[in-house]
């Protein structure tokens, strides 16, 4: 065995050791390129996630319904673009460029969630995300704050923590309009109606066709598979839905005493696959804002870059 190989074996020993006595893996460890390349990979998304999904909620801004809806709204939007901030941080020390991954979203060469492609047709959307984006979002989070990777894992904390937040916001738009006038009843039933079955699909493909989970399950990176994290949020949200005085679209829906679990109807993965290559309803629209924003915003970088180049702080 050649010394450099001898090195990697002893490199990955320390690095097993520390996963199994579950202790984090900074920036400076050792660890295998799969393991940085596939953190990278969801660190990544997921930052993307965070800022494109600035987009169906900003899009209400303007016509929320009082100062006090607006503000509330504005608070959310603005955490969300902070959530990208720390996520975009998280994956740098990585050591990926925050330009080529933006550069890969730009081009569709990086995903981000599926869910943000779909449009915000009513204020009482703007409650649908927060109660249940914001809920799958929480639901699949909590468990990365306990991540192998200390950065990512150190991120989430905080992430969670306002996630909550917005959570609550939501369920408490929908609440005020399931209690409100018909009219806005039946425009909260019909806003729950339609995330309902992407927020399922927020969780990723069934566990028989994740290709990634098995092994980041095996690295602690993911800490449940899709279909578990999937089945505990649809357990939260059916008594919360009761309380709020609005159905779920799933006739299939009902207690298994036997499971000890909510059974649910089959989710349309068709659509979930189209969605992820491009074809839903806002992928265009998404993609075409992001570029312009970004567009728009080079002065600020400029800008950003000309001052920390003249008062010493370039980063390399
Ligand atoms: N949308 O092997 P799999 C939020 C991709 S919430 C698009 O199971 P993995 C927010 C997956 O990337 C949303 N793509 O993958 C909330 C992979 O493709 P690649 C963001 C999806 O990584 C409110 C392929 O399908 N949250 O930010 O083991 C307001 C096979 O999947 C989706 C996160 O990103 C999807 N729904 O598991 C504002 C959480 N699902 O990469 C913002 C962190 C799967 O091979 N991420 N794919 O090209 C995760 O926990 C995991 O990455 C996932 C997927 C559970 C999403």
């Amino acid at each position: 065995m050649t010394t450099m190989a001898a090195d990697a074996g002893a490199y990955e020993a320390v690095f097993d050791a520390a996963l199994a006595a579950d202790e984090r893996i900074e920036p400076r460890d050792w660890m295998p390129d799969e393991y940085r390349t596939s953190l990278i990979r969801q660190i990544a998304q997921h930052a993307h996630s965070e800022i494109i999904g600035i987009q169906p909620e900003a899009n209400w801004i303007t016509r929320a319904p009082s100062l006090r809806r607006k503000a509330i709204l504005m608070a959310k939007v603005q955490d969300e673009a902070g959530h990208g901030l720390y996520l975009y941080s998280a994956v740098e020390t990585l050591g990926a460029r925050r330009e080529d991954l933006l550069d890969k979203l730009h081009t569709g060469r990086q995903k981000y969630s599926s869910i943000f492609n779909y449009p915000t047709l009513t204020w009482a959307d703007v409650g649908a995300i927060g109660w249940l984006v914001d809920g799958a979002a929480i639901t699949n989070q909590v468990p990365l704050c306990r991540c192998s990777y200390g950065p990512y894992a150190r991120a989430m904390v905080r992430i969670c923590k306002e996630e909550s937040f917005h959570q609550r916001q939501g369920y408490e738009l929908l609440l005020a309009l399931s209690r409100g006038t018909e009219a806005q009843r039946a425009m909260a039933q019909d806003a729950v109606d339609r995330w309902w079955w992407p927020s399922l699909m927020m969780f990723g493909p069934p566990d028989d066709e994740s290709a990634h989970s098995a092994q980041s399950m095996a690295w602690k990176i993911k800490r449940h598979s899709n279909d578990e994290l999937r089945q505990r949020f649809v357990d939260i949200c059916v008594p919360q839905a009761e309380s709020l005085g609005l159905t779920l679209p799933d006739p299939e829906l009902r207690w298994n005493e036997e499971r000890g679990h909510y059974d649910f109807g089959p989710i349309d993965w068709a659509e979930f696959r189209e969605v992820l290559r491009g074809n839903g309803p806002c992928n265009a629209q998404r993609i075409s804002q992001r570029r312009r924003a970004h567009e728009e915003g080079a002065w600020v970088r400029e800008a950003a870059a000309a001052y920390a180049a003249k008062h010493g702080e370039a980063r390399s």
